[in-house]
């Protein structure tokens, strides 16, 4: 457990007194350049995986029951902080389906207000995507059922409340969602739930000074989306994972709202990007560091078998950029102690399996542009958020698409800061960046795409075979105060 008195000593070196002294006014101010490290004693928080679901099997179906309430989390030791939870105080479990399956889950709303729980990254019919048109109020429930086709990956779910999503997942309202397949249970990986497959949800937040979380206190946090000074894995402040074995399988996810991070360990050693979004690459890619926007999961394989005792860190670049976003310096995300570990009885493989292929080129039935649009002061307050000049309208269908038909999609970004770009009910491929083939990493399935300044990326993407005349599927920037603020679209698949 954290010690806020510890990360308010950095403040003032007399806690108590300089306590004392706050108004009830100033005890709601951000603390800013507070970090919430222990240092002092040496002592961290342990790493902890969420519990892991795999729901109540009948006949072919997987029974899952989420409760969205609300609930105190004890994030730094004797501190109680409001949050929002799914079956427990801070986030949700892990749901874990295979291919094949069909998967019932009621979500009870508890939280006082109205909801939905979006499946981030699931190819599934529109009224089960769980985005804005399916909004549960409070006291309800929703019952979302679909069944699993998709390949083995890393998903997650989270609150998709039209104008909330920001303050409610910042909250807690989010969790991962792993799908298994045939073959993925049967590679030669570290799979041992909890042991050597970890998930890593991580997040920033930013705390007051009485614990309570921050959200919103400036233009800025409106303007650049809220960022936070403390960091989290699975809801632990930059936890110690004591590994048990020599090769870790990390479930990368970033369920930030807005920060976009260049994630590479403190004496910078390889590791192996074995997956992205929508599923495992070819053959594993060897890398030093590997950028990660909201929304985006990758994961990795990093062997410890040298007993290091090692930091999982934000490595985010100096700069204008990097300043805007927070960065400068590299910021503590874990760190991983390896010294007990013990070997692993899995090698890093050399090839990983087929990925589906980029469909070909000659389908393709449209192509569409998606400008995405930041207008600067305070016309922000009033919808200078915006896709092709349009804000968000839940009225609005902005375009339909065909069934199973291809299309590419160029999003290109005029604005001067980067946006990750997701599409519900698809996984894609980036066919280029600026006409520039992408990097490895992004050669497998995607469903959220980073955008950068002055950058055009090409999509390439099957639609499935779901139609809906009335309910559409939403395209957005994930950075979750943008969506909140308009920069969302909608459309139909018939
Ligand atoms: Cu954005």
């Amino acid at each position: 457990m954290k010690k806020l008195g510890t990360a308010l000593s950095h403040v003032s070196s007399s806690r108590r007194g300089f306590l004392k002294s706050l108004t009830a006014a100033s005890l709601l101010l951000p603390l800013s350049g507070v970090r919430a490290k222990n240092n002092t004693t040496g002592t961290s928080t342990a790493f902890k995986s969420p519990p892991l679901d795999y729901g109540q099997r009948k006949g072919d179906t997987v029974n899952f029951t989420l409760t969205l309430g609300t609930h105190k989390t004890r994030f730094f030791d004797g501190v109680e902080t409001a949050t929002l939870g799914i079956n427990q105080s801070y986030l949700g479990p892990v749901l874990r389906a295979k291919r094949g399956d069909k998967v019932r889950i009621k979500v009870n709303n508890q939280i006082g207000m109205p909801s939905t729980l979006h499946w981030h990254g699931m190819i599934l019919p529109a009224n089960m995507d769980g985005g804005p048109h399916q909004e549960i109020k409070q006291g309800e429930s929703w019952v979302a059922e679909y069944n699993i086709r998709q390949q083995a990956s890393t998903l997650w779910y989270h609150s998709h409340q039209m104008h909330h999503t920001g303050s409610q997942v910042y909250h807690g309202l989010a969790g991962m969602f792993i799908i298994d397949d045939e073959h993925s249970q049967k590679m030669d990986l570290p799979q041992e739930y909890g042991v050597d497959d970890l998930p890593c949800t991580i997040q920033d937040r930013r705390f007051n000074r009485d614990g309570s979380l921050a959200y919103i206190n400036s233009m800025h946090d409106r303007m650049m989306g809220m960022q936070g000074n403390t960091m989290l894995v699975n809801g632990v402040i930059t936890p110690m994972l004591k590994a048990e074995r020599s090769l870790l399988r990390l479930r990368l996810h970033n369920g930030s709202n807005a920060r976009l991070y260049q994630l590479a360990f403190s004496d910078r050693r390889d590791f192996q990007v074995i997956a992205s979004d929508g599923g495992f690459l070819a053959e594993p890619l060897t890398v030093g560091t590997i950028r990660l926007g909201v929304g985006e999961r990758v994961e990795i394989l990093v062997d410890v078998s040298d007993k290091p005792v090692i930091e999982l860190q934000n490595q985010q670049s100096a700069g204008m950029m990097g300043g805007m976003m927070g960065g400068g310096s590299a910021m503590t995300i874990m760190t991983i102690d390896a010294r007990q570990a013990h070997p692993s009885a899995h090698p890093i493989p050399t090839k990983l399996r087929a990925i589906s292929g980029i469909p070909d080129l000659k389908s393709v039935v449209t192509t569409r542009q998606f400008d995405l649009q930041m207008s600067m002061g305070m016309g922000m307050m009033g919808g200078g958020f915006r896709i092709n000049g349009q804000s968000m309208d839940p009225a609005r269908i902005d375009f339909q698409v065909k069934r199973n038909s291809t299309e590419i999609w160029e999003v290109s970004n005029g604005s001067f800061m980067p946006h990750p770009f997701h599409v519900h009910g698809v996984q894609f491929h980036i066919l280029d960046r600026n006409g520039k083939q992408p990097p490895s990493d992004e050669s497998g399935l995607k469903d959220t795409v980073l955008v950068q300044s002055a950058e055009a990326v090409r999509l390439i993407m099957t639609f499935p075979d779901y139609s809906d005349a009335k309910i559409p599927y939403m395209y957005h920037c994930h950075n979750l105060e943008h969506e909140d603020q308009g920069m969302m679209g909608q459309f139909l698949v018939v």
